[in-house]
C-alpha cells in the first residue's frame, strides 16, 4: 500500500507539471520556428523573419516548430524548454520570459557536422522596446521577397548573425580576400564582386 500511494502521489505531481508544459495560455504570442541544417529561423505574425528570437518580457510566447530537413531539437536551458523540431510535423512549446536579457538557444539533437554551431539567442525586450522593434522596418521589402524566393536565407542572415555564408549586413564594400591561380588578392566587395558571387 505504502509504495503504491507514493507512486500515485508522484504521478499526480508529474501530471500537473506536464499539463502546465503542454497547455500554452490562449493569449500567447505565436511565433513559428523552422530548424534547418544548421540554423534557426523565426517567423513572426507579420511575416518578418529573424535568426535570433525576439520576445517581450512577461508575456507567454508559444513557439510552433518544424524542420525543413532532419530532426533538430530546440533547447533553451534558461526557460527549461526542449522540444524536437520534426520534418513534416508541427510541435510546440511555450514559455514566459521573466527577465530582460539574452539567453542561449541550442540544438539538442545531433543533426550533422555543424550541429554544435546551431546556436542562437533569445532576446527578451521590455514591452516598449518590443513594440518599437515590431514597428521598425516592419515592411517586407521587395529585396526580402527575392532573397526568400531563391532560398538565400538558408545560408545568409540580414542581422549580422553567422550562418553557413556571410551575413548580408554590411556586406557592401568590405574587405575580402580572393584566391586566383594560387595567389591571394585583397579586394573590396564592390558591385562587380557581389554580382559575380551571386551569379
Ligand atoms: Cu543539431
Amino acid at each position: 500500500m505504502v509504495p503504491t500511494l507514493i507512486v500515485i502521489g508522484i504521478f499526480f505531481a508529474g501530471w500537473d507539471s506536464f499539463r502546465a508544459l503542454r497547455n500554452a495560455p490562449k493569449d500567447s504570442f505565436q511565433i513559428k520556428v523552422e530548424g534547418k541544417m544548421w540554423s534557426w529561423k523565426f517567423i513572426y505574425p507579420d511575416g518578418r523573419t529573424t535568426n535570433e528570437l525576439y520576445v517581450p518580457v512577461g508575456k507567454p510566447v508559444k513557439l510552433n516548430l518544424t524542420s525543413v530537413d532532419v530532426l533538430h531539437s530546440f533547447y533553451v536551458p534558461a526557460f527549461r524548454i526542449k522540444i524536437d523540431a520534426v520534418p513534416g510535423m508541427e510541435t510546440y512549446a511555450w514559455f514566459k520570459a521573466e527577465k530582460v536579457g539574452k539567453y542561449d538557444i541550442l540544438c539538442a539533437e545531433y543533426c550533422g557536422v555543424r550541429h554544435a554551431y546551431m546556436l542562437s539567442k533569445v532576446n527578451v525586450l521590455t514591452e516598449d522596446e518590443y513594440t518599437k522593434w515590431l514597428k521598425s522596418d516592419n515592411k517586407i521589402t521587395k529585396v526580402d521577397q527575392i532573397l526568400k524566393k531563391h532560398g538565400c536565407f538558408d545560408c545568409h542572415s540580414t542581422d549580422g548573425s553567422i550562418l553557413v555564408g556571410p551575413s548580408f549586413k554590411n556586406i557592401y564594400n568590405r574587405d575580402v580576400v580572393v584566391l586566383e591561380k594560387g595567389k591571394e588578392y585583397k579586394i573590396k566587395s564592390d558591385e562587380n564582386y557581389l554580382r559575380e558571387s551571386i551569379l
